[in-house]
This record gives structure tokens, C-alpha cells and sequence, in this order.
């Protein structure tokens, strides 16, 4: 239900239309395993014309190296006033280089990137050096930091 795209912005589907006006800055909490409450660093959350799908900037990215529970909080209300219920988390992890979102940087992130620059894919999170577009430099990105991992 979450996909980060990227580390400082991500979308999440919703099973149910939610209530405009109770969506906000206070719609989404982000709490890190080792960095703990990082919820101040959500700039805007919006909702997409569905009603269903909620947009999350962040001001920056959290810290690199870490897990991250994204989740969502009862002040989100559905059309008919209740709180959303069922579950609403989702752990990612925040690992520059981990493509795949494994928890660690290995070979296959490499196979990834490689993969998608043959074929023109420019998903961010596979632009690890942030250049704008997928290429052989974020192949030697990904190797520099092979054999990280989220502690
Ligand atoms: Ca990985
Ligand atoms: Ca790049």
C-alpha cells in the first residue's frame, strides 16, 4: 500500500475514500527505529482527486541507514466521520544504494540499476546519485556501497 518514490516523498492507497478536510500534516507520523519520531520532517499531505491516495512530501529526507514505520493517524476521518481503521503501517527501509528495498545493499541492487538503465526506467529510487536520469553512474553508486546494510 505504500511505495516510497525516492526518500522525500511517497504515496499511499487507501482502501476507502477519506474526508478532505481531515487530511494534513498530522495525516502521517514517521518514526525511526534509531532515529526515533521523525514526523516533523512532513511537509504537505494531499489527497488526489480519487479520494483515495494520499500524496507525503517530506521537507528532506530522513537519515539514511535506517527503518522506517510509516504510518497513518486517527485524525484521518472517511466521508462519514469515522476513523480509519485496519492496518495502516508500513515499515520501509531508508538504505541509499538498496534498490530493492532489502535492507541491504548487495549485488542484485546493482542487477537492478543495471537493468533499468538498459532499458531507460528512471523510477527515482533507482537514481541513487541523484542525477536526474538512470545510467552506469548509479550502477558505480550502488557498488560503493555494497555490503551496507540497516543496523
Ligand atoms: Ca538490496
Ligand atoms: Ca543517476
Amino acid at each position: 500500500m505504500f511505495q516510497v518514490g525516492g526518500l522525500t516523498a511517497f504515496t499511499v492507497a487507501l482502501l476507502v475514500a477519506v474526508a478532505p478536510a481531515s487530511v494534513g500534516v498530522g495525516s502521517v507520523s514517521i518514526t525511526g527505529r534509531s532515529h526515533g519520531d521523525m514526523s516533523s520532517l512532513v511537509a504537505e499531505v494531499s489527497l488526489d482527486a480519487t479520494g483515495r491516495k494520499l500524496l507525503v512530501r517530506l521537507k528532506s529526507s530522513p537519515p539514511d541507514g535506517d527503518e522506517y514505520t510509516l504510518s497513518l493517524t486517527g485524525s484521518l476521518k472517511t466521508a462519514t466521520g469515522r476513523p480509519l481503521s485496519g492496518d495502516v503501517d508500513v515499515r520501509v527501509f531508508l538504505l541509499e544504494g538498496d534498490v530493492d528495498g532489502s535492507g541491504e545493499v548487495t549485488a542484485t541492487d546493482i542487477m537492478a540499476v543495471r537493468r533499468a538503465a538498459a532499458e531507460g526506467l528512471g523510477d527515482p529510487w533507482l537514481d541513487v546519485d541523484r542525477s536526474g536520469a538512470v545510467t552506469v553512474g548509479d550502477m558505480r553508486a550502488v557498488r560503493a556501497r555494497l555490503g551496507r546494510r540497516v543496523e
